[in-house]
């Protein structure tokens, strides 16, 4: 058992051995037949991604620490719009382990769930503590728009302290998982495995002629139709890309990474590995112990 840190400053963070319980329960609900395409995993990843990328540096503000998500003025954002599915899946497991925190719980699982589905292991600390109102969630709009194009990637990544490697590297994480008309108005997969990590993204990005097409609702996404398939099966394995992927491949800098991870799964895994470690570490400062210093943060969550 975790001795209580009753007098310390410092939150006390889950043990070692509570940590891999938690994680063996995440491993077990990933699978979810009646879900999307059976797994719980990609929408997992995206929650962790949209707790992490409200991060801004200059104002030190956003980031996973806090689950905001919970509150509705995170929650609700139209942003975030179907992440409720990936908050529901972990409540049973935050009701069977109450030591962790919803910020350590939605973080851990989009890297277990990665690993599961046969992607790189992403290294992760725990410490993140819980918001206990909404007094310190971000603004909305911090979160990228599919419709846009590089400068707007450039504008919202850069914000978070990343480059254009790591732009390139994270977007990757769209070999996962589909796009739903009710939630972002975009709709379909990016490949025909969706929840098999790999670099098919890159790869597809290239192979194919992508062409717009405008939706129902008046968005606009590039498809690719495979022309040989029988009018049914066409429709079934139609792949999309939103307009920010298609301009991952035109912008010339963005396409250089384009090209290098398309060619080299390894060198994808390790970058990735690399850049979603540090997504989900945004904003959160911590002592040569690893635990978490924030000041402000010290008023919630772990302490006891
Ligand atoms: Zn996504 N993403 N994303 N993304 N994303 C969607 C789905 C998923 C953008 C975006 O607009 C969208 C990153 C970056 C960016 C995932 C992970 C990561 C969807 C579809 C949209 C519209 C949502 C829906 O309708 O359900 C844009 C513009 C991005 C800028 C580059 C990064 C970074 C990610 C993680 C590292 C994942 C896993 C999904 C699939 C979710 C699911 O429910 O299947």
């Amino acid at each position: 058992p975790q001795p209580k840190s009753s007098s310390s400053d410092h939150p006390s963070a889950p043990s070692a051995s509570q940590l891999s319980q938690v994680a063996a329960a995440i491993k077990s609900l990933l699978r979810q037949p009646d879900y999307d395409d059976g797994s719980a995993g990609p929408v997992l990843v995206r929650l962790a991604w949209h707790s992490a990328g409200t991060y801004c540096k200059d104002t030190n503000t956003g980031g996973s620490n806090g689950a905001g998500m919970r509150y509705e003025a995170e929650g609700g954002d139209p942003a975030n719009a179907g992440l409720q599915h990936a908050r529901a899946f972990l409540e049973p497991i935050k009701a069977q382990f109450p030591f962790i925190t919803y910020a350590d719980l939605w973080t851990l699982a989009a890297v277990v769930a990665i690993r599961e589905m046969d992607g790189p292991q992403i290294s992760w600390k725990p410490g993140r503590t819980d918001f206990t109102d909404d007094s310190r969630i971000p603004p909305r709009g911090r979160l990228p728009d599919g419709s846009k194009g590089a400068d707007h990637l450039r504008w919202i990544f850069y914000r978070m302290g990343f480059n254009d490697q790591e732009i390139v590297a994270l977007s990757g994480a769209h070999n996962l998982g589909r796009c739903h008309s009710d939630r972002s108005g975009f709709e379909g997969k990016w490949v025909n495995n969706p929840t098999r990590f790999s670099n098919t993204y890159f790869r597809l990005l290239k192979m194919h002629d992508w062409k717009k097409k405008e939706l129902a609702n008046g968005m606009e996404q590039f498809v690719y139709v495979d022309e040989d398939l029988e009018p049914e099966e066409q429709e079934e394995e139609t792949l999309m890309m939103l307009p920010t992927d298609i301009a991952l491949l035109e912008d010339p800098s963005f396409r250089v990474w384009v090209d290098r991870y398309a060619e080299d799964k390894d060198l994808f895994f390790r970058d990735f590995a690399a850049v979603f470690a540090k997504l989900l570490e945004l904003g959160i400062r911590r002592d040569k112990d690893e635990n978490v210093v924030n000041e402000e943060n010290l008023a919630d969550g772990y302490r006891s």
